[in-house]
């Protein structure tokens, strides 16, 4: 298959792009380095080294013989995008290219703004270039599972029914986003739905939840194909981060009372999880909703299992109950149903204490690389 990742510089997009291109599929990144840019913006870093993306596509050539395509641009440009897509006419387009960070989108109302133009813009740019060019491709588009928030109800994939005044329909989940970054998926949700019908394009709309682990068996091959590992307090996520502050030496940074749940997705199985809605497209007209994670976690347990893996490895930490800087539910119930994707084949790498061992152990290995300033999470929602 024709497969254009847009996003395929990033911490998903990367492992993604090998993952395919070593199952055969042609594939080219769409990306505009933002994300390099952010870390510069910022003063943070990967804390593993990664390779400037023109070496990381000739090392992947000089390993298979296989070429991946690269095209550097914006997706806020839409003679780029459809200059791109009129070239490599994608059969299935994987939308990873946004802001991602809801920290970062709540700095101010600068970055609030740039994270909803450029995800917002970028979205629409790239369903207007599949009616125009591609109309019969297939958007496999990157959602989050903030966008349902934290109901107090089971949280259905996509959509509900509802019976009410006498009357039933089946309509999308309602939505609670909790962050403007996650409210900027929202918006995409509803702009690819509306695309469905009205110019019968097809979409798969995946609700991912918080990603861990950071190396797939590709990138693993060589140290020029290393995937990035974000720890820093604007773009670290929950577990990843945990590991590199028990390597430091650092508390655990529990927000609040930590009975925050949230789903949990291995970036082994994510890239599966592209794959797996390639292999299945929406039908012409649909936006296919799957819930794309395979636990559940609240970040206290999280913690507590990186204490315990730490302690194994002679990293003696503590937990840290810090004031929380988002507003947010620190208890609540959480049901999320995630059958769709195991029903078409997904057999989910669950958390092990090996995936936090090794997560541990490269956060030591590269302990010297951690910019201490950057681990705390200094964002405030208010
Ligand atoms: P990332 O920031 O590492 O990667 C995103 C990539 O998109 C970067 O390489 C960036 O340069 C590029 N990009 C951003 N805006 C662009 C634009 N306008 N034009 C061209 N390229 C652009 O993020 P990630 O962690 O790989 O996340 C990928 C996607 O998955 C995002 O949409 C994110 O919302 C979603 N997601 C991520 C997680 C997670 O835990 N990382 C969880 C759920 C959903
Ligand atoms: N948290 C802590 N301590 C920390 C960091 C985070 O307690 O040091 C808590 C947060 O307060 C939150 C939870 O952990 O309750 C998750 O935060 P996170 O930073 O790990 O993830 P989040 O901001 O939700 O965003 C990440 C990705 C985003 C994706 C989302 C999936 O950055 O792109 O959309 O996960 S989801 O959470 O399902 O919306």
């Amino acid at each position: 298959m024709r497969i254009l990742i847009l996003g395929g510089d990033g911490f998903c997009g990367w492992p993604t792009t090998l993952y395919l291109a070593e199952r055969g599929h042609e594939v080219a990144i769409v990306d505009n380095l933002a994300r390099r840019a952010w870390d510069v913006e910022l003063g943070a870093n990967s804390l593993v080294p990664i390779a400037p993306i023109h070496e990381r596509v000739a090392t992947w050539h000089d390993l298979t013989g296989q070429s991946i395509g690269l095209h550097l641009g914006d997706l806020q440009d839409y003679a780029f995008v459809a200059q791109v897509f009129s070239t490599f006419k994608p059969e299935a387009i994987v939308h990873y290219a946004e802001q991602r960070s809801a920290p970062y989108s709540m700095i101010d109302r600068q970055h609030a703004v740039f994270t909803q133009v450029n995800n917002v813009v970028g979205t629409l740019n790239v369903l207007y270039a599949m009616k125009d060019v591609v109309p019969d491709a297939h958007l496999i588009k990157l959602g989050t599972m903030g966008e349902y928030g934290t109901p107090n109800i089971d949280i259905e994939e996509g959509y509900i029914e509802i019976d009410h005044n006498g009357r039933k329909d089946t309509l999308p989940f309602p939505k609670l986003p909790g962050s403007f970054y996650h409210a900027s998926k929202v918006h995409d949700s509803t702009n690819m739905h509306l695309a469905g019908r009205i110019w019968g394009l097809r979409s798969t709309d995946l609700h991912q939840g918080v990603v861990y682990n950071v190396q797939s068996d590709e990138t693993n091959r060589d140290q020029r194909l290393w995937n990035r590992y974000d720890y820093d307090g604007v773009f670290g996520t929950a577990l990843n981060r945990f590991c590199s502050q028990a390597a430091l030496g650092h508390p655990l940074t529990v927000h609040g009372a930590g009975g925050q749940t949230r789903g949990f997705i291995d970036i082994r199985d994510t890239v599966r999880c592209i794959e797996l809605a390639a292999l299945n497209p929406a039908e012409r007209g649909e936006m296919r909703v799957y819930n794309q994670f395979t636990e559940q976690w609240s970040v206290q347990q999280l913690a507590d299992r990186v204490q315990t893996v730490a302690s194994t490895l002679g990293m003696e930490t503590t937990i840290d109950h810090v004031a929380n800087p988002r507003v947010e539910k620190e208890e609540h119930y959480y049901n999320a149903k995630h059958t769709r994707l195991v029903e078409l084949g997904l057999q989910p790498h669950l958390l092990t204490d090996d995936t936090i061992r090794d997560l541990l152990v490269a956060a030591r290995d590269y302990r010297d690389r951690i910019i201490t300033d950057q681990i705390a999470a200094k964002v405030q929602w208010k």
